[in-house]
C-alpha cells in the first residue's frame, strides 16, 4: 500500500485524525511530519521537518513512497493577524509546494479550508457553497487563495486534491490553538480547571462548530469517496451545530452549576462578526454522504467527561 503523510500531526486535527487513520492502517502505513519527534505520542514513523522545506518534503515523499498527502500544517486566524507574512508562507506556500510535488509524483491531497473563507459580505445565514467569497483576514484570503489553488491544479494537472471548510471545531486531546473559534475550547479547559472562564467574543457571537470525532469521520469518509462523487475542487462547505457562547456556557452549567462565565469581546470579535453563523453543506451531504452525529449537548458531555479524566494541567503544552 502507498502510505499516508500527514503534517500538522500533533495539532487539534492532526492528533485526532492520526490515531483514528492508526486504527484503519498499520503502525509503517502512517508518517508524521513535525518540527519535534521527540513527544512522537503515535505508534507511526515521524519524520523531522518544516513544511516550508520543499526538499526535505520530496525526500519524505519519496524515500515512503506516500500516496497521500493530509497537510493540516497551519497558522489559525488570530495567529495569522500577528505574523501575515508568516502565515502566507505556511499557510499557502507550503500548500503550492504539496500541489507541485503531487504532479511530480501522483499522491492525493486533503487541504483544510474554513469558515474563514467567507467574509462580511457573505450571506451569513445558511451561507451557500457557492457564494461571494471576500474574507477581510490573512489567514481568510489564505483560504480563499488555497481554495482555487487546488482546483486549478485539479483542472490543469488531474491532481486529487479535496478540502473542507471546517468550523470551529472543538476536541480535548491537544490545547486549543491561536484561532477565535477556539473560546469554545478554552471555555472547557477554564471550567475544568477553576470554574470560571473570560470570554473573548460577546455572548451572542453565533458562529458553526463541530465536535472533532464528527470531523475526523467527515474527513476520511470524503478522502474515502470514489472521485466521480466529488462535483467541488475549491473546498466543501462541511457544517453541524452553530451555539453562541452563552448558550454554550448554558449548557455546561446543566453538568457544572458552579460554573461562571463573564464576556470582555477584543479584537477576536471583529474576526468572527466576518464570519457565517451557519453553513449550508447540502452538497457534501448529496455527494459524499456526509452526516453529524454530535449536537451541543453530547458534545458537552464529552468534553466535560474526557477532560475530567485528562485534566488540563497534565497535558503537553
Ligand atoms: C479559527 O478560528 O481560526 C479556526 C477556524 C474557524 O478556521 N478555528
Amino acid at each position: 500500500m502507498k502510505k499516508i503523510l500527514v503534517t500538522g500531526a500533533y495539532g487539534l486535527v492532526g492528533t485526532d485524525l492520526v490515531l483514528a487513520l492508526r486504527k484503519k492502517y498499520k503502525r509503517d502505513d502512517i508518517i508524521t511530519l513535525s518540527h519535534n519527534t521527540t513527544h512522537n505520542q503515535f505508534d507511526v514513523i515521524s519524520e523531522k521537518g518544516d513544511v516550508r522545506d520543499g526538499k526535505n518534503l520530496e525526500k519524505i515523499i519519496k524515500k515512503h513512497n506516500i500516496g497521500t498527502v493530509y497537510h493540516l500544517a497551519g497558522l489559525l486566524s488570530v495567529a495569522s493577524e500577528k505574523n501575515p507574512d508568516l502565515a502566507w508562507e505556511i499557510n499557502l506556500g507550503s500548500l503550492k509546494t504539496i500541489l507541485d510535488l503531487a504532479v511530480k509524483y501522483k499522491f492525493r491531497i486533503f487541504w483544510p479550508s474554513s469558515i474563514a473563507a467567507f467574509g462580511s459580505t457573505t450571506p451569513k445565514i445558511n451561507t451557500p457553497q457557492r457564494t461571494v467569497l471576500e474574507p477581510t483576514t490573512m489567514y481568510g484570503v489564505n483560504k480563499v487563495a488555497g481554495e482555487l489553488l487546488c482546483q486549478y491544479y485539479f483542472l490543469r494537472y488531474g491532481v486529487d486534491a479535496r478540502s473542507l471548510r471546517y468550523p470551529g471545531l472543538i476536541g480535548y486531546k491537544t490545547p486549543p490553538g491561536d484561532g477565535t473559534t477556539e473560546y469554545s475550547v478554552h471555555i472547557f479547559y477554564g471550567a475544568i480547571k477553576e470554574n470560571k472562564y473570560t470570554c473573548f467574543l460577546k455572548k451572542d457571537a453565533r458562529l458553526p462548530m463541530m465536535f472533532i470525532d464528527d470531523a475526523i469521520y467527515g474527513t476520511i469518509k470524503l478522502m474515502e469517496a470514489p472521485a466521480k462523487k466529488i462535483t467541488v475542487r475549491t473546498s466543501y462547505n462541511f457544517g453541524a451545530i452553530n451555539f453562541t457562547p452563552i448558550e454554550l456556557v448554558n449548557e455546561i452549567k446543566k453538568l457544572s452549576p458552579e460554573f461562571k462565565c463573564d464576556y470582555k469581546p477584543d479584537h477576536r470579535q471583529k474576526i468572527a462578526d466576518s464570519w457565517p453563523k451557519s453553513i449550508d453543506d447540502s452538497q457534501a451531504r448529496r455527494d459524499w454522504g456526509w452526516k453529524h452525529k454530535y449536537d451541543l449537548e453530547k458534545m458537552t458531555k464529552v468534553m466535560l467527561s474526557q477532560l475530567k479524566i485528562n485534566p488540563p494541567a497534565g497535558r503537553r503544552k
